[in-house]
């Protein structure tokens, strides 16, 4: 390992271990266990190939990969190896892990599902590719200014990514606008805009090396790199012109996930990820296969949300115009093919186009839109439509071109049969399944966790990795003293090691005995960071009102970034920056509450965070988090919930038992049944004298002395409409937190709480979602006998 760093650094950097930089060293780390991938990744391929095997094909418009070093290191078990070398070379391997940037691909849960996705699909053996975007610039860098957001672009690629291959040979063209003409029966699309999608691959190899896939990303290039016309007449600016407008295709991903703009360039990446991913996996089946009919027992496409919709009528198309097959062939063998995965009900996310812009930007798409709508009516008389209002419709296209469609829950599965595809539920009804969403234990715990990770491989060994469930083993060490003592040992020095951390980063020094309570996600009015905030007001209040009284010891921490341009979310980020500033300097409370919001919450942070975390904020108005996976981090880590009945929290508190999760607020239906209520906001209020007295000091400018009527747009909101209820729930939220300080004063009955937790977790492994997709939906297999292992 050490010749092998060495060479690297020598003849790929270009450096000698003298002057070599922490850049330099990573660089060559990361190429040398790149290379010990490459076997079992070609491997893989071969075996697919000689097996036939179905693949999976993950359509992504986001891969929330994070750092990629450890996950590498650690699957190819190479920890000790690396970790041994790198002390010999007199280098810091903690230091060279956290020079990678984090890859942030997407904005939030829907992307770092795609990539725990890609870990368990590996881990499985099961043949898939991940297809997306290959930005150039990530989700942007959230920092504070005088408490308000400000975004910087993310520049993850000014470094040279050190897990990806360059496909150069591997290029498709992608064609936007023009027209469409019919001849003699045969169709043609003149396109008027044509750019290549050129592949990027990273190798994603399994837990302990056994199997290997491949995430795929695009990038957009120009086809003639530049205009020698418009350079000889001397328009140098024009030369550079159309090769810029192709490379905007794959410059920077959206930062908005909470309205749906309809944006034309979002459309044309769409269409430009799915299309070369179509281009991609057709090819791969023709090279061993000619009948087309037999596509749906090679080739599974999962669309993750809407994003890659454009999938269904791009198959059709490909079916149809370049192979000559019957439209209406066409259409069940794309949908035999095509499965969707909704993840969420919130009606300002649904995507939808108007039909002139997806007209202009995709003629021949739009009429084949056309052609599905209409024998989709003729079938079923009545269906909803995808066309609607001179829109269309991208989750009814979705569901219409899928032959099953799955919630992310199993309350979320149930809300969506009730609500958004009702109709379409009542016309397919076995169509809609569920697979509750998971999240891999190799990141989020044993890569995350390296305290709690050794205490459990101590107990058991390590085959909990790959096998979660075998975790309930735990249960019975609640009885086992030194082991306790273990377990709270490990999250007390997690505690103190992010101590340190915020220390350095926010200059606030915290006590890592005080519990730590965590809200760490997006900021949307939905997810109610507002709620939490205004209880830790009403904390502080009675704190100072009772200073003799056996408080218990809290540090709230946020994080999260607003959408650019979601005002309201940029309020709340402000507010809790201006509540932290008055808070902290407090003496009343000194040792006793503090507040602190560390800027450009991510993957890498996430990963500091959850290890060192006591209660898990999930405070959604039930009904609107679509399952959350941040929840199944926290708990499978220890720390215990404060949530209410919504997503997946249901199904968390079933598995680690009502009495070790702390629940409040009104259900799903509840909520639906209140909105009916007029003025059910101010009615809550009215009855909540402490509520009432919070909103007062910050409508009165308690925490914006110098611009007191800094708050009035929020407080107005949560008097005069609430849509989301936190008025509703803010007393059953108060008494559910003064249950966990009580909670929490008995330190071992606390960790007996925890381990718990920790102990149930086993089911919300990303292992089991993905063994349940293969069964339900794509009908795929691992080529290896390691069948087995899985089954
Ligand atoms: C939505 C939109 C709307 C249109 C414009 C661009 C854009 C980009 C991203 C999104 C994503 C919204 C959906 C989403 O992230 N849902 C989350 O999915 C998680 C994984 O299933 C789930 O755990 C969360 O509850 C759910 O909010």
């Amino acid at each position: 390992m050490k010749d092998d760093i060495l060479n690297r650094l020598q003849f790929s950097l270009g450096k000698d271990a003298d002057h070599a930089s922490v850049y330099d060293w990573r660089m060559a780390v990361s190429l040398t266990v790149r290379d010990q991938m490459v076997d079992t990744w070609f491997n893989s391929t071969k075996e697919a190939y000689a097996a036939s095997s179905k693949r999976v094909y993950y359509l992504s418009m986001e891969f929330l990969i994070g750092r990629l070093i450890e996950d590498m290191i650690s699957n190819l078990q190479l920890e000790d190896t690396v970790r041994g070398a790198l002390t010999d070379l007199g280098q810091d391997f903690d230091e060279i892990v956290h020079d990678e940037p984090d890859a942030a691909l997407g904005n939030g849960g829907l992307g770092r599902l795609a990539a725990c996705f890609m870990d368990s699909l590996a881990t499985l053996g099961i043949p898939a590719f991940g297809y997306g975007i290959r930005y150039e610039h990530g989700l942007f860098e959230q920092s504070f200014a005088q408490g308000q957001q400000v975004e910087r672009p993310e520049t993850w690629l000014n470094q040279r990514h050190a897990w990806e291959f360059e496909r150069p040979e591997v290029q498709f063209p992608i064609c936007f606008g023009g027209h469409v003409d019919h001849h003699d029966g045969k169709t043609t699309w003149h396109p008027s805009e044509k750019v290549l999608a050129t592949a990027y691959d990273t190798p994603v190899i399994g837990w302990k090396n056994e199997w290997g896939n491949t995430l795929r990303l695009w990038s957009a290039e120009p086809v003639s790199q530049f205009d020698l016309d418009s350079f000889n007449r001397g328009d140098y600016l024009a030369a550079g012109r159309s090769e810029a407008l192709a490379r905007t295709i794959s410059r920077v991903l959206y930062p908005d996930d909470t309205t749906d703009s309809g944006k034309e360039l979002r459309l044309k990446q769409e269409y430009f990820f799915t299309a070369a991913s179509i281009q991609d996996l057709m090819r791969r089946y023709l090279q061993d296969h000619d009948d087309l009919r037999q596509l749906p027992e090679h080739v599974a496409i999962q669309l993750n949300d809407t994003h890659p919709a454009i999938a269904g009528p791009e198959l059709v198309r490909v079916l149809v115009d370049e192979h000559g097959i019957d439209m209406a062939e066409a259409i069940p063998l794309a949908r035999a093919c095509l499965a969707y995965t909704n993840h969420t009900l919130l009606p300002e996310a649904l995507e939808k186009w108007g039909e002139w812009l997806l007209g202009r930007i995709l003629p021949r798409h739009l009429e084949i839109i056309r052609i599905i709508e209409e024998t989709q009516q003729r079938e079923h008389p009545g269906s909803p439509r995808i066309l609607e209002h001179g829109d269309v419709r991208m989750g009814e296209l979705a569901f219409i071109m899928a032959h099953k469609v799955n919630g992310v829950s199993a309350l979320h599965t149930e809300l969506v049969k009730e609500t958004v595809f009702a109709d379409l539920h009542r016309i397919h009804p076995t169509r809609i399944i569920n697979q509750t969403n998971g999240i891999t234990p190799r990141r989020w715990l044993y890569n995350c966790n390296p305290g709690l990770r050794d205490l459990i491989t101590d107990a058991m060994g390590d085959g909990w990795v790959a096998d979660l469930e075998q975790l309930t083993a735990l249960k019975a060490k609640r009885d086992d003293a030194a082991f306790m003592q273990a377990f709270q040992a490990s999250k007390r020095d997690n505690k103190a090691a992010l101590s340190n951390w915020i220390g350095q980063t926010c200059g606030i020094a915290l006590d890592p005995d005080a519990m730590f309570d965590v809200q760490i996600k997006r900021i949307h009015e939905y997810k109610r960071q507002l709620m939490n905030l205004l209880e830790t007001v009403a904390l502080w209040n009675d704190m100072r009102d009772n200073p003799d009284h056996d408080w218990t010891p809290r540090v709230k921490i946020f994080g999260g970034k607003a959408a650019p341009g979601y005002y309201m979310a940029k309020d709340i980020i402000r507010l809790i920056n201006d509540v932290a500033e008055v808070i902290n300097n407090d003496p009343a409370t000194k040792g006793r509450l503090k507040i602190v919001y560390p800027p450009n919450y991510n993957v890498t942070m996430a990963e500091r965070l959850i290890p060192a975390s006591d209660l898990s904020e999930q405070i959604s108005t039930a009904g609107k988090e679509a399952s959350g996976t941040g929840n199944m981090k926290f708990a499978l880590n220890g720390a215990l919930t404060i949530g209410t009945l919504d997503g997946a929290n249901v199904e968390i508190r079933e598995h680690v038992g009502s009495e070790n999760f702390f629940l409040f607020g009104l259900t799903a239906a509840e909520v639906m049944e209140r909105r009916q209520h007029h003025g059910y906001a101010r009615a809550a209020i009215e009855a909540s004298p402490r509520l009432q007295r919070v909103l007062g000091q910050i409508a009165e400018g308690r925490f914006a002395p110098h611009d007191t009527g800094r708050y009035h747009g929020v407080v107005g909101m949560l008097y005069d409409h609430d849509y989301f209820l936190v008025t509703c729930d803010f007393d059953s939220y108060f008494d559910a937190q003064r249950r966990a300080d009580n909670a929490y004063q008995n330190a071992d009955n606390w960790a007996a709480m925890a381990l718990m937790n920790t102990a149930s977790m086993g089911w919300f492994s990303s292992d089991r979602t993905i063994k349940g997709y293969a069964r339900d939906i794509w009908n795929a297999h691992p080529p290896r006998a390691a069948m087995d292992r899985s089954a």
